[in-house]
């Protein structure tokens, strides 16, 4: 596919035009309304948008903490890691927090599908129930792609419980995973506009990455549900792999014999792999890989292969070598 324009997410960070993260918070200050203001901080962009129903979930939070994958990094704040994102739904800058909050998130529903011993439609809510006995607190380091990182309590219950819950048959080898596609919630989702006709975001993984103990489906971060700009209701985190594969908002879960195609990769395949492993030697074609810009300390980091988390997965891709591993 022949890519014309330049568009946001060829942009690597350093290359972008630096803005503080504040940037956002001094244009709402500038518009005059106070309460717009406030809503630039996290605990009031949690505040539910009027159209908002109660979320019958909040009492499984905060959840019971699991400590056993430890990480060397600094938490990261969570009114820098709530005021920057990537949510390309809402735009290519960073600084979606406020726009996403359009996204509507009851009823949700999530299709399994594809091979699975039952093809079922779910809603969110009852999917919550249950998988709420696995439900727990994870901090993991995020790295993405464009060479920036942070270090994020999220909550949630692991991918392996999910891929149970949907009882895929035994020739399933991949999960392909899509986000919702409703302009009126993501007018950047109206045709014409960006990504014109790419729509939804799609990732995917094999069936042994999803049943690896650290792939994570996210409900909350920080200890709250809901957190929209950080791609609720569900989504995916695998923290060895680059951010752009922890898809956001997920309303489909598909189980297949070949290997799914995402959005990313849909787009420019020569940049953006299948799988993704976080990898410090082997360079982006328009950009190093070796360190990252901890987007709470501000400070570089060397990047670490598979992010650091080599023990837990190293093993998936001993007999892969022939693969592109880390693009
Ligand atoms: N649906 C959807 N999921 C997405 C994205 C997106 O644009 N749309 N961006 C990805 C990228 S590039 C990154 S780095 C992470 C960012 O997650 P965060 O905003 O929670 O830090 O989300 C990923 N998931
Ligand atoms: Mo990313």
């Amino acid at each position: 596919m022949l890519i014309k324009r330049k568009r946001g997410w060829d942009i690597q960070e350093s290359q972008a035009t630096p803005e503080s993260v504040y940037f956002s918070r001094r244009k709402l200050l500038g518009a005059g309304a106070s309460l717009a203001a406030a809503s630039f901080f996290p605990e009031r962009a949690q505040a539910q948008n009027a159209a908002d129903v109660p979320d019958p979930t909040a009492a499984l939070y905060p959840a019971k903490r699991n400590d056993k994958y430890k990480f060397d990094g600094k938490l990261t704040e969570e009114k820098v890691a709530a005021n920057y994102n990537n949510f390309y739904e809402y735009g290519t800058s960073k600084y979606i927090a406020k726009s996403a909050q359009q996204l509507q998130l009851r009823p949700w529903q999530i299709k399994f599908d594809g091979m699975v011993e039952k093809e079922q439609t779910v809603d969110f809510d009852t999917l919550m129930k249950a998988v709420a006995p696995s439900l727990q607190e994870r901090t993991y380091r995020l790295r993405c792609v464009e060479a920036w990182s942070a270090v994020i309590p999220w909550t949630g219950f692991p991918m392996a419980e999910l891929v149970k819950f949907a009882k895929p048959l035994s020739g399933a080898k991949y999960i392909r995973m899509e986000t919702f596609n409703n302009p009126k919630m993501a007018p950047e989702q109206r045709p014409g506009f960006l990504s014109d006709g790419n729509w939804p975001y799609v990732e995917g993984c094999t069936l042994e990455e999803a049943n690896n103990e650290l792939a994570f489906m996210v409900t909350g971060a920080y200890g709250k549900p809901g957190y929209k700009q950080f791609g609720a209701p569900i989504r995916l985190m695998m923290p060895w792999k680059y951010g752009f594969k922890a898809i956001k908002s997920i309303v489909r879960v598909s189980f297949t014999s070949e290997r799914p195609i995402g959005y990313w990769e849909q787009l420019q395949r020569q940049e953006y792999g299948f799988w993704a492993n976080v990898n410090p030697e082997f360079s982006h074609p328009r950009w190093s890989q070796a360190s990252e810009r901890d987007i709470g300390t501000g400070e570089r980091r060397s990047t670490m292969i598979f992010n650091g988390y080599g023990d837990y997965v190293a093993g998936l891709y001993k007999d892969l070598k022939s693969e592109r591993l880390w693009a």
